[in-house]
Parts: structure tokens; C-alpha cells; sequence
């Protein structure tokens, strides 16, 4: 270490996660980003009972009723909105689209918020302001005359269940089940997965049952920085002497030790707690195998001594067991560690663990879904738990981590390329319609859609479809063939520029500003990771008086696309209590919706795994099989083949860069590094500092990165890990798991060379 060279902008980062640092790092901000006397009024009231829901992430609150909860990322995700900069008309008519493409992400962002509804004007290669009306008719005009299945209407996570209800019910209306979401990028694999083992797929766990677990496994997710909350959770089990074993390529500060900016104790004695009681650095995409190595363990000690499994509850509440023990029975130790990273003694180590363990949390994100095999890996957790009956009983069971603070419910009320017959006949009932049944694109396929030239428009409510999205070199010149793409947002991002024939840019208001509509103020309502929904309004005036908000922008494009709607467009956005009445009628879980809203905290919806009811096509739980460790473990012990993760700073909500800081990983002020463990960088001949190119090692385009600067980093042999977006360039549009269609973000081969001198 101490010989090293010193590379710019790379240093250790010393403290724990949290602590003073982070309340630095909030402070500063809120300073960049908005009068500093409103700041604390409006982070006073996020999750509060008559406050809005955190847009950071979807980690719910124990007490959504009582004390603000500190929360670095959230602050930032909420002065990020409420900025007092403004990007406006006359900003659009003195820059060009084509010298705004020039910029970062980063500075499109930093602009500000977007001012007045917008289209983008050929002759002068820039945006001008239009009226709302004459924006709706001139989309509505366009749609007609096109087939539905020509038309992409893509939400991002952040959307309200009022706002997603409305815009499915549009499209649906229009006759198209094309809703590529976000969710097709991230969760995907859960809610393909755990249908299939528990019968739902969400998480079954609540936070209470955090207070009663005794073993947490942490598997690829890095809540420092995407759920701060939990962080209280984790510290929390922690000082209950909670084992917290995690599995990660890369060494995260958060999981390491985290001091409390909520412990007074903590803070003035610059203390800190310990997060993972061991700490495995699992190679990027061995999980299936370590999760395999842990279970064949278990079996195998089930065999020695008895009493290892839960045999009563496998007996009365699970299918597949036989063929699951035979595949483990199957699986060799050598491939296993092979595939893995790690030792068999190890895994032994966390089967014993989880053997005495009562009541056992799996916790999982990114880290586990973005493969080309994120299903397996999911369903292979939920075979964990089934394993002890760690479901239905307090302190167990599953919990996903998930992306976007509404992707859940989104998804609740209807946002889904694959919606059931049940769903679309409550729907047909309810309004009157036909609702068409073929399935839609998702994310990928959409993008595929539209570079084959089958789609012709694309509707985005909120997100940044094209930056999200692996193969920028096919997704940027896709977006300009398109006839029409119309962005509902809230900042400018590059997605927006990249403009189609005609182009329209709707700014919307966001949660932390007051919606008022035809019957007074309004509230909208959101589901967490955990099931629970709840309402949220925003008190903030909005950015611009020429703001609206987005169940009246899909109302108002609605309008003009379908003159003959059997939907009371007008009706339902002049009260959203309308609204929340139609998705009481047509979405199981929400009777009653009005009336237990307004409860403070809200309510839970069903969650039957917690009752031991599981709604799969065999009536149980059932088991999975993943028969690919032997091939993982050939491709990941291949030759100079590394293993690309791409992954998030701390400084950054997707592709929303707020600075070019990542300081828990000790990089400041820039972005362009390739994360390296020594043995690797030795291997290629390199030092921490090189300039290096990446190259991707999947049949198809040739994709490449240059102009990365390799740096030693604590992560596992064989993986390699670098910043999303700038390396989606190396991510292959086709390289998906085949069951979700989620792309493989989190493992892909690659090679790494010094770069040619400059
Ligand atoms: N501040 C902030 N909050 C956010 C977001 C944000 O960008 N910024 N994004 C939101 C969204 S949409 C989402 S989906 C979530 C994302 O939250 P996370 O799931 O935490 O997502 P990532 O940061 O992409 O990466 C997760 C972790 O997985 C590890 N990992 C990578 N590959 C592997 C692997 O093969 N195996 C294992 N075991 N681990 C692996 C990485 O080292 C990293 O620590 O956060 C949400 N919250
Ligand atoms: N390589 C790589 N790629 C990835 C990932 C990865 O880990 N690696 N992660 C994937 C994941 S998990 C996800 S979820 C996707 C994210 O994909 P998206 O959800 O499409 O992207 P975001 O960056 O969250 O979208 C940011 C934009 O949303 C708009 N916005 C913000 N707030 C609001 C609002 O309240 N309303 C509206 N209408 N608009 C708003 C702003 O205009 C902002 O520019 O990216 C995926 N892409
Ligand atoms: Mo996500």
C-alpha cells in the first residue's frame, strides 16, 4: 500500500459510513442546491404523517408518525428536487440540442428544474416553450394514427399508484400492453422469481421483523449509500448481537461499520458498530454457487446429525424437494468454489450459522438480479428459506431491496408488459372496455422495438430511458428514428435531447410540491418495499406556475388521444380520491382505499407467504433447480476474462449524478476509475493509476470503454467494477436473463489492457 503511487483523487476513506461525515456531506447539499431557509422546513416533513414520501428509495419507516430519520441520501434526493434553479425557455433558446448533448449528465441535471411544457423545433435545433392544449392535441393527433403495438410507454419507479393507475389505464385504453418500466432493469427477477417459490413477488418481511430475527444474510446490496435507512435497522441488530453475514465482490464501508447520526453517544465519542459479522467477497455472479455451496452443507449436516432442515414445514408447505436435494447431490464442491470465490470451509461455516439460527432475513439487491441468471439466484434464496421455514413466523423471511420509492407499486396498480386475465376482466368490467390481451414489451424488447424500427413512439412518464438502458451506440441513434417521444419530468436529462421527429418535454410537480386541483389540494399515495401504502403530499410551492401534475399531463395527452374515452378523464384528476375509488374496484388488496389511508402509516397489503398461503399453481412453496454452477465455474475461471460490475456512487440516483465524489470508496471529484483487486492488476501487467480500455468478451457489437484509470481496490479476484452509467457502453443490449429479461449490469466478461500510450 504505502509504496503505491499516488493517483489523483483516490484516497482511503477512513471514518465508518454515517457519523459527522455524513452530516457534513448533507449540510454542503443543501448549500449547493437551495435557499438554506427552506431546506430544513422541507426535510422536516419528509415521511411524516401529513408530509410526502422520501423520492430516495422505497425503505420504509417505523415511525412514518414521529421523528424525522437522518438520511444523507434522502436529503439529497430531496433538495435535489427543490432547488431553486431553473432551467427556462429562454436557457433552451440560446443552446442548441446539439451543444446540450455535449454535456454531462451531471451539468443537463444541474440546470435545474424544467419551467414550462416544451417541443422541439427542427429549424432552430431548439426547445420553445408551447401551450399545454395545443402540446396534447398535436400528441393526440400523432397516436392516432398510429398501430398501438407501434407505441412504448415506459414509467420510472418514482411515479404515484394514482398517476401509474391512470397512465396503464390510457394505454390499455389506447390498446397496447407495451410498459417497458424500470422495474425491467432492476427487480424483475423477483417479481419473476418469488411468484414462481412463495406465490407473490415482493418481500414478505416487515420491520418489526428486523427487532425479532437472530441471523441477517446481506447479500449484493449496498445500503450506505441506495437505502441510508436501513442503515438504523442493520446498526440496530447489530448492537443485538445479530450475526450479519454478507456476501459482496467489493468491500462497502456501510457494511463494514457505521456510526448512527441518530446515536448522540455514537457521534460525540466518534465511536462507531461493527455491520457484517463476516464478510465474504463473493466473485461478481457466485452467488448461485455460494448459495448452493451454504445449502448443500446443510443438507449434508441434515445427513450427520438430523435436525437441520425443517422437515415438518418442508413436508406440509413446499414441492420439489427431491429433485432440489438430488441437483445439490449433484453439484460438485470444486465447481462451487470455483464459481464462487470462496472456500467450502467457509460456506460450511455460514450453514452452521444459519443451521442454529431461529429465525433467519435474506436481504438482496442489484447484486443478485442484474445477471443472466438473476432469477435462479432469487428463487435460490427463497430455497434457503424454505429450507428452515423461514417464512410466516416472526424475525423471517425474504427481503428484496428496491430500486425506485413507488417501482412497487407501480407495478400493484398495473404497470406490466404481462398483465393477468383476472386483472384485465375487473378491468374490462369496470369500464366498459376490451382491453387488449397479447402481452407488451418490456424494457429491453422495447428498446429492441425501436431499433429494429417496429416502434415508432415512445412516452416516458419520468426516468431516462435510453442513459438507463445497456448499448448506448444502438439506443441513441434508436431514439432520433422514432416519430415520437414525449418525456414527463422533472429536470432535463440526455434521454429528453435525444430528440425523435417531433418531441415534446412535459415538467411535472414532484412530491415535495402542493398539487392543487379542481377540489383543492390533493394527495397521492405510494407502497413501499415492505407492502405498506401511504399517502404523501407535498407542501413545497411548485418550481412553476406552468408545473402539472402527472395524473393531469396522462389525462390531458388521454384526452386528446381517445376524443370517445369511456374514461371520465376530467372527473378523476379534479379528485384523486376518484382515482383511488377505481383502483379499489379493479386491484385485490386496496378495499376500502379512501377510508384506510387516511389512517396514519397507512396500510399493509396481502402478503400470504406471512400466513403460509401460497399462491403458485401447486397450492405450496416450491423449489427450484439451477443447474449452471459447472458452467459458471468454466466461464468465470476463463482465461483474462474479468468480470464487469457496474455500480453506483454515493454521490448519484441512477443516471442523476448530484457531484463526482463516491466518498466511502475513497474517490473524489471524478468518476472515470476501473476498480481492480492487486492480484488482477499484477496479472495484466499493471499499476494502480494505469490508463486502461475494456472490451467486451459477448458475441455481437464490439463494445469498448477507453480512458479508465485502473485503481487497487479491495474487491474479489476476477471482478472488476466501474460506474454506471458511462459503462453501459460495455453492456450488451442482448445479454439478459432469459427468465425476467433483466440485463446482465452486474457480470460482464470482459478484458482489461493497458491502454496505448497517449
Ligand atoms: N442514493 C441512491 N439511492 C438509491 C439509488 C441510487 O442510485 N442512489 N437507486 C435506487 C434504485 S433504482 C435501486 S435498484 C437501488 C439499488 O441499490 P443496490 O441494490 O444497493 O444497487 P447497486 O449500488 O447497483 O449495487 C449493489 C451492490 O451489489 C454488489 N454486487 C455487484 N455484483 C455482485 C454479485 O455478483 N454478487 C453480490 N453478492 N454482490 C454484487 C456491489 O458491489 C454493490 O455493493 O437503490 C435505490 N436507491
Ligand atoms: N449499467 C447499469 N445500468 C443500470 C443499472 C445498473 O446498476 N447498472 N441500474 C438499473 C436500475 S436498478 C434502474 S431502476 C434504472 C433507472 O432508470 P430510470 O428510472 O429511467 O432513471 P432515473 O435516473 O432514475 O431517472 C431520472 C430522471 O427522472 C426524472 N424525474 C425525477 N423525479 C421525477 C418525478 O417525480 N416525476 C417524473 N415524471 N420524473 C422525475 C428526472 O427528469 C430525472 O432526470 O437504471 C438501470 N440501469
Ligand atoms: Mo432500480
Amino acid at each position: 500500500m504505502s509504496n503505491r503511487r499516488e493517483v489523483p483523487g483516490i484516497r482511503e476513506y477512513e471514518g465508518p459510513a454515517g457519523g459527522w461525515g455524513a452530516l457534513r456531506a448533507t449540510a454542503q447539499a443543501i448549500r449547493l442546491q437551495m435557499e438554506t431557509i427552506k431546506a430544513p422546513i422541507t426535510l422536516m416533513r419528509t415521511n411524516q404523517p401529513d408530509g410526502f414520501d422520501c423520492p430516495g428509495c422505497a425503505w420504509p419507516d417505523k415511525e412514518h408518525r414521529s421523528t424525522f430519520q437522518f438520511c444523507e441520501n434522502g436529503a439529497k434526493a430531496v433538495t435535489w428536487e427543490a432547488t431553486t434553479k431553473r432551467v427556462t425557455p429562454e436557457f433552451f433558446a440560446a443552446n442548441t440540442v446539439t451543444s446540450l448533448l455535449q454535456r454531462s449528465d451531471f451539468e443537463l441535471e444541474d440546470q435545474g428544474r424544467l419551467t414550462h411544457p416544451l417541443v422541439y423545433d427542427r429549424a432552430t435545433d431548439t426547445f420553445r416553450a408551447v401551450e399545454w392544449d395545443a402540446a396534447f392535441r398535436r400528441i393526440g393527433e400523432i397516436l392516432q394514427g398510429l398501430a398501438p403495438e407501434q407505441v412504448e410507454f415506459y414509467t420510472s419507479g418514482r411515479a404515484s399508484n394514482e398517476a401509474a393507475y391512470l397512465y396503464q389505464l390510457f394505454a390499455r385504453e389506447y390498446g397496447t400492453n407495451n410498459f417497458p418500466d424500470c422495474s425491467n432493469m432492476c427487480h424483475e427477477p423477483t417479481s419473476v422469481g418469488l411468484p414462481q417459490s412463495i406465490g407473490i413477488g415482493k418481500g414478505t418481511v416487515s420491520l418489526e421483523d428486523f427487532d425479532a430475527c437472530d441471523l441477517i444474510l446481506s447479500i449484493g446490496h449496498n445500503p450506505g449509500t441506495n437505502h441510508p435507512r436501513m442503515m438504523g435497522t442493520l446498526h440496530e441488530a447489530s448492537r443485538r448481537n445479530v450475526p450479519i453475514i454478507v456476501f459482496n465482490p467489493l468491500r462497502e464501508r456501510a457494511l463494514e461499520r457505521f456510526a448512527d447520526p441518530q446515536n448522540w453517544v455514537e457521534m460525540a465519542t466518534y465511536g462507531s458498530t461493527r455491520i457484517a459479522s463476516t464478510y465474504f467477497q463473493v466473485n461478481a455472479g457466485g452467488d448461485a454457487a455460494a448459495l448452493k455451496g451454504i445449502m448443500k452443507a446443510l443438507l449434508a449436516m441434515e445427513a450427520d446429525q438430523g435436525g437441520v432442515l425443517d422437515r415438518d414445514f418442508i413436508a406440509a408447505h413446499t414441492t420439489g424437494f427431491e429433485a432440489f436435494a438430488a441437483d445439490l447431490d449433484a453439484t460438485t464442491w470444486e465447481d462451487i468454489e470455483k464459481a464462487s470465490g470462496l472456500k467450502r470451509a467457509d460456506l460450511e461455516q455460514v450453514a452452521i450459522a444459519y443451521a442454529k439460527a431461529k429465525a433467519t432475513i435474506v436481504t438482496y439487491g442489484m447484486g443478485i438480479t442484474q445477471h443472466n441468471k438473476g432469477t435462479a439466484n432469487v428463487r435460490l434464496i427463497a430455497d434457503l428459506l424454505l429450507l428452515r421455514g423461514n417464512f410466516g413466523k416472526p424475525g423471517a423471511g425474504i427481503c428484496p431491496l428496491r430500486g425506485h420509492s413507488n417501482v412497487q407499486g407501480n407495478r400493484t396498480v398495473g404497470i406490466t408488459e404481462k398483465p393477468s386475465e383476472a386483472f384485465l376482466k375487473q378491468m374490462d368490467e369496470t369500464f366498459g372496455l376490451q382491453l387488449p390481451r397479447q402481452h407488451g414489451h418490456d424494457a429491453v424488447q422495447a428498446m429492441q422495438a425501436m431499433v429494429d424500427g417496429r416502434a415508432k413512439a415512445l412516452i416516458c412518464l419520468g426516468g431516462n430511458f435510453a442513459v438507463a438502458l445497456p448499448d448506448p451506440g444502438q439506443a441513441f441513434p434508436a431514439m432520433g428514428r422514432l416519430d415520437l417521444s414525449v418525456h414527463i419530468g422533472t429536470k432535463l436529462n440526455r434521454t429528453h435531447l435525444l430528440v425523435a421527429k417531433e418531441t415534446f418535454l412535459f415538467p411535472c410537480l414532484g412530491r415535495t410540491e402542493l398539487d392543487v386541483q379542481e377540489t383543492g389540494p390533493q394527495s397521492v399515495t405510494v407502497e413501499d418495499s415492505m407492502s405498506m401504502v401511504h399517502a404523501s403530499a407535498g407542501k413545497l410551492a411548485p418550481a412553476s406556475e406552468h408545473l402539472r401534475s402527472e395524473p393531469a399531463i396522462v389525462a390531458g395527452i388521454a384526452r386528446a388521444t381517445l376524443p370517445a374515452s369511456k374514461v371520465p378523464w376530467q372527473e378523476l384528476v379534479a379528485d384523486y380520491d376518484r382515482i383511488r375509488d377505481l383502483i379499489d374496484k379493479t386491484v385485490p388488496g386496496f378495499e376500502a382505499f379512501n377510508e384506510r389511508i387516511r389512517q396514519p402509516g397507512g396500510f399493509r397489503l396481502p402478503l400470504p407467504p406471512t400466513e403460509r398461503q401460497w399462491h403458485t399453481p401447486s397450492g405450496k412453496a416450491e423449489f427450484s433447480v439451477y443447474g449452471g454452477v459447472h458452467e459458471d465455474a468454466e466461464v468465470l475461471g476463463g482465461e483474462n476474462v474479468l468480470r464487469l460490475i457496474t455500480i453506483r456512487s454515493h454521490d448519484q440516483y441512477n443516471t442523476t449524478i448530484y457531484a463526482m465524489d463516491d466518498r466511502y470508496r475513497g474517490v473524489f471529484g471524478r468518476r472515470d476509475v476501473l476498480f481492480m483487486n492487486e492480484a488482477d492488476m499484477a496479472a495484466q501487467g499493471l499499476e494502480h493509476g494505469d490508463l486502461v480500455e475494456l472490451e467486451t468478451l459477448v458475441p455481437g457489437r464490439p463494445l469498448r470503454l477507453a480512458g479508465l484509470t485502473a485503481i487497487a481496490y479491495g474487491i474479489a479476484q476476477g471482478s472488476v467494477a466501474a460506474y454506471y452509467p458511462e459503462a453501459n457502453v460495455l453492456v450488451p443490449l442482448d445479454y439478459i436473463d432469459k427468465e425476467s429479461g433483466t440485463p446482465s449490469y452486474k457480470s460482464i466478461p470482459v478484458r482489461v489492457r493497458r491502454a496505448a500510450a497517449a
